[in-house]
């Protein structure tokens, strides 16, 4: 009467809801399989990382006395699919009955449904208990509501948890302290990352990752990921004693070279469950509670966790699969060759974000939006190309969170489901809120002219391309007025100047100037 626990790359959780329904004699399967690490080109630290904390999450529960069988890419007899593996291993030990926790990506737990209503042996898939709202609670908080909006999602949420309240009112007389959290990063020193020693096991899958997948994406070469949840509390505690208190100051701050600034990094650590949000919360409410660190930091991070984290995955499991096919801006632009390779354009803020990206597996929330996710947005990427750019570059990319994130936030996609305006912004957001505009071979001054940056003409030809679609938008009304006012011939100059910028990457993969012009010759 054995029964077997499947074990996902992203569910090292040891309070996991299938693990806690195991007897002692019950057994565990985890996997490394190829169409996990491929079905998008993950960037090579993403795999190592999953595939490290797996190996690392078996020892644990093998110290703990569990029996697991653990099956590494490399094993000839390996299916290299999650659910045959599941299917092989039934084979050979005849186990009276499966359980899981449901996977977090959609087209994971409809394999896993498929394979049980078809299985002559029961497996069982309990809900993922990881989050603060299970999927009934963000259902009731959807129902009669015609515009969902993540600020009522969070009030809620903060009255039902507890969580930075003083009885009935929030901790701070605020709900949100947004507003004081906009301020340019003008210099000082930034603690680094936390990193740990490489172990036999981390150095191992390395190696594997730079063999099995050496065409993918990115470097191994930096690496501040914990791998086990001794690590990650370690990183936790260092986040709040070094990072929290200029969180909030600086949450929107863009600075070259500085790549992580004072962000948690604790996203991948979440996502694979080496962390529970919960405690990520509470350590930051105490650090308020002590003096360590001011409201508006503790508040703008909480928020992240409490509430966007919470309501991208709420969005994801209530309108998927449907979500994923929509396309509100009929964006169909393929997505230029430099969010491959950086040194393809001459957008200073492009590069470093796409560098940040391809060194660390990570950028920052403002690199994502306002950056790589603006561009993306004013120059009408397609969504496919852009979803999966995002869901393979980023460590901490996981469908649930990466999709209403980028569709939805950023792509604006959604019909604005995630946001009630599009983040679209020209050149002059990203000089004020960074450095970068000082050393780009563009212009952010210009608008209209050839050596203008690119997110200034891309941004007025996208307003005047969607103005209809915009034109009930109140929180677009104002920008719309600027539109119309724009001198019809600037306008027309602005709008050469974009549909001249995409022939040109159409044509070389490049924004490059003088290489676009020696390519055309
Ligand atoms: P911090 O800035 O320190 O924030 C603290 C925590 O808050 C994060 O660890 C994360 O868990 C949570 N958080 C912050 N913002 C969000 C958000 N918008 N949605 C959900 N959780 C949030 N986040 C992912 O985890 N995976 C993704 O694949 C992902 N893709 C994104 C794509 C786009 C286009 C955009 C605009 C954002 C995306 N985000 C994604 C959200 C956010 O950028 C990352 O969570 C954050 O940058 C992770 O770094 P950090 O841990 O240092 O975060
Ligand atoms: C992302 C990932 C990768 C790269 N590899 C594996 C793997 O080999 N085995 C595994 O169990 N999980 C892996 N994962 C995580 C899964 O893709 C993840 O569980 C789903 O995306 C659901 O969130």
């Amino acid at each position: 009467m054995t029964r077997c626990c499947i074990i996902l790359g992203d569910q090292l959780s040891a309070d996991l809801s299938a693990l806690q329904t195991l007897e002692p004699r019950d057994v565990v399967l985890m996997a490394e399989v190829w169409s996990e690490a491929t079905y998008v080109n993950h960037h090579k630290q993403k795999i190592a990382l999953i595939f490290s904390a797996m190996r690392h999450f078996r020892d644990a529960l093998r110290q703990s006395g569990r029996t697991v069988h653990y099956v590494t890419l490399d094993d000839p007899d390996n299916t290299q699919d999650l659910t045959t593996e599941l299917e092989r291993m039934q084979a050979v030990h005849e186990f009276s009955g499966w359980v899981l926790t449901e996977p977090g990506e959609w087209r994971l737990k409809v394999a896993f449904e498929s394979l049980a209503n078809r299985a002559d042996y029961p497996i069982e898939i309990l809900e993922d208990t990881r989050f603060f709202a299970s999927h009934a609670r963000f259902s009731s908080f959807l129902s009669g509501r015609k515009q969902p909006r993540m600020e009522h999602f969070y009030r809620a949420m903060r009255k039902e948890t507890g969580l930075l309240m003083d009885g009935a009112e929030p901790a701070g007389g605020q709900w949100n302290f947004d507003h004081d959290n906009r301020k340019k990063f003008t210099g000082g020193a930034l603690p680094a990352p936390m990193t740990w020693p490489e172990d036999a096991i981390t150095t191992e899958v390395k190696s594997l990752v730079n063999r099995r997948f050496a065409n993918h994406f990115g470097t191994l070469e930096s690496w501040f990921w914990p791998v086990t949840r001794e690590q990650a509390l370690e990183a936790l505690q260092y986040f709040i004693a070094e990072r929290l208190p200029f969180f909030g100051d600086f949450q929107d701050a863009l600075v070259a070279e500085e790549d992580t600034l004072f962000h948690s990094l604790l996203s991948t650590s979440m996502h694979l469950g080496l962390l529970s949000p919960r405690e990520v919360c509470v350590a930051a409410e105490m650090a308020y509670r002590d003096g360590q660190a001011p409201i508006n930091a503790v508040e703008g991070f909480i928020r992240q966790i409490l509430g966007w984290r919470e309501y991208v995955r709420g969005l994801y499991w209530a309108y998927m699969p449907e979500y994923k096919e929509r396309n509100g801006l009929k964006a169909d632009w393929p997505l230029p060759e430099f969010f491959w390779d950086e040194s393809q354009t001459d957008m200073r803020c492009i590069q470093e974000a796409v560098r940040n990206t391809r060194e660390h597996a990570y950028a920052h929330h403002i690199q994502r939006l306002m950056v790589t996710g603006n561009f993306a947005l004013i120059s009408g990427c397609r969504v496919g190309d852009v979803t999966d750019w995002y869901l393979a570059v980023y460590a901490d990319a996981f469908e649930w969170v990466e999709l209403p994130n980028t569709l939805g936030m950023a792509l604006f996609a959604d019909g604005g489901l995630m946001g009630s305006k599009p983040y679209c912004a020209s050149g002059k957001y990203i000089d004020r809120m960074s450095d970068y505009c000082k050393g780009c071979v563009y212009s952010v001054k210009a608008v209209d002219t050839e050596d203008a940056c690119p997110m200034n003409y891309l941004y007025w030809d996208f307003l005047a391309t969607h103005r209809e679609a915009f034109a009930n938008n109140p929180r677009m009304a104002m920008v719309l007025k600027n539109l119309d006012r724009m001198d019809p011939e600037k306008l027309s100059r602005v709008r050469m100047l974009a549909t001249d910028f995409k022939a040109r990457v159409n044509a070389t993969g490049s924004d490059r100037q003088s290489k676009a012009q020696g390519a055309l010759l």
